[in-house]
């Protein structure tokens, strides 16, 4: 019997001809909404089930009896019912590794377009405005030589300390549930309390997943414990930050900037201010959004589904439980 798979993003088809030599592929480029009854009708009859970026809930997975894997093409999992999941059988597959350096790039690219306030200047130039974006008041802030302060230290956090450390010199402070002594040894990172990392840092970049205990990590109280100066990076999900009390933080004064790649709401609300304030730098969430790693992403979630329809161990599997 040939195994059913539906596919909800968009795929090249070189990926897409990979499932389909094996599998039969319900396809729906680019879904938007779970809602679609052809999308809740395929799920009737999938074994696999490829895509990310949509909320798949536990009562989605009551309309697909016979699922036994999901690949999302994304090393965050929030999206996905993971409790739900094990516990039906259903093994989950994520794509880490081939998106850790692009991500990490992406936190140091939002760490030096804020510190050196390279969107605000690039807008003055393009505006004919050449003379009023050289003087002092457009000035910039070092980032060589500063305190950075990692709020999570996995694999894309650890990306992020190694170019701050390495290439721009700076004095690594992290925040984490577990030490990571090789990571002290090779950058001479320092782990403390968030508490004092946050009192420490000039630049403070959180990249820990989200979950339940990480939802709003970082609200009005952690704002008030940093410097004046700080500046805040977010590379990780949206909702590991209190937005309101972010806004209110930047209108304030609280800190200096920030630089967003993620938020509560995506795509951002017409209504947020947040990518009007001349102190945010905001990107549409696009840490692994290279050709080269999306390539590499969509590779991966491919290989997973096949190798865990095939009854094979896939190349990265989240609940082993399961
Ligand atoms: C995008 C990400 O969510 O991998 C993740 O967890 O945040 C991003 O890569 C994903 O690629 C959207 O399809």
């Amino acid at each position: 019997m040939t195994k059913r798979i539906v596919a909800y993003t968009r795929l090249k088809p070189i990926h897409l001809d990979q499932l389909r030599q094996r599998f039969h592929v319900d396809y729906f480029e680019a879904l938007k909404s779970t809602d679609d009854p052809d999308f809740r009708q395929a799920l009737g009859q999938a074994h696999g089930l490829v895509g990310s970026s949509l909320v798949i809930t536990p009562e989605l997975l009551d309309l697909a009896p016979q699922l036994e894997a999901v690949a999302t093409i994304s090393v965050g999992y929030d999206n996905y019912p993971v409790e739900a999941l094990t516990r039906r059988g259903i093994l989950l597959c994520n794509t880490p590794d081939v998106l850790t350096e692009t991500t990490a790039d992406t936190g140091f690219l939002l760490i030096m377009a804020t510190a050196r306030r390279a969107i605000e200047l690039a807008d003055l130039v393009k505006r004919g405005d050449w003379t009023a974006s050289i003087g002092e008041p457009h000035f910039g802030t070092d980032v060589h030589g500063k305190t950075l302060g990692m709020v999570g230290f996995g694999r894309i956090g650890a990306g992020v300390a190694r170019r701050g450390a390495l290439g721009f010199g700076m004095r690594v402070l992290y925040a984490c549930s577990s030490p990571k002594p090789a990571l002290e040894q090779e950058l001479g990172a320092v782990r403390c309390e968030l508490d004092e990392l946050l009192a420490q840092a000039d630049f403070v970049c959180v990249t820990v997943p989200l979950t339940a205990e990480t939802t709003h990590l970082i609200g009005r109280r952690e704002f008030g414990l940093m410097k004046p100066s700080a500046i805040f990076v977010n590379i990780a999900r949206g909702k590991v930050v209190d937005e309101a009390a972010l806004i209110a933080a930047l209108e304030t004064g609280e800190i200096h900037a920030a630089g967003l790649d993620v938020f509560e709401q995506e795509p951002l609300s017409p209504e947020s201010p947040l990518p009007h304030m001349v102190n945010v730098v905001a990107l549409p969430h696009v840490g692994s959004a290279t050709h080269e790693t999306r390539d590499a992403m969509a590779q991966r979630a491919v290989d997973n589904i096949i190798l865990a329809l095939e009854g094979k161990r896939p190349l990265s599997l989240v609940n082993e439980t399961a």
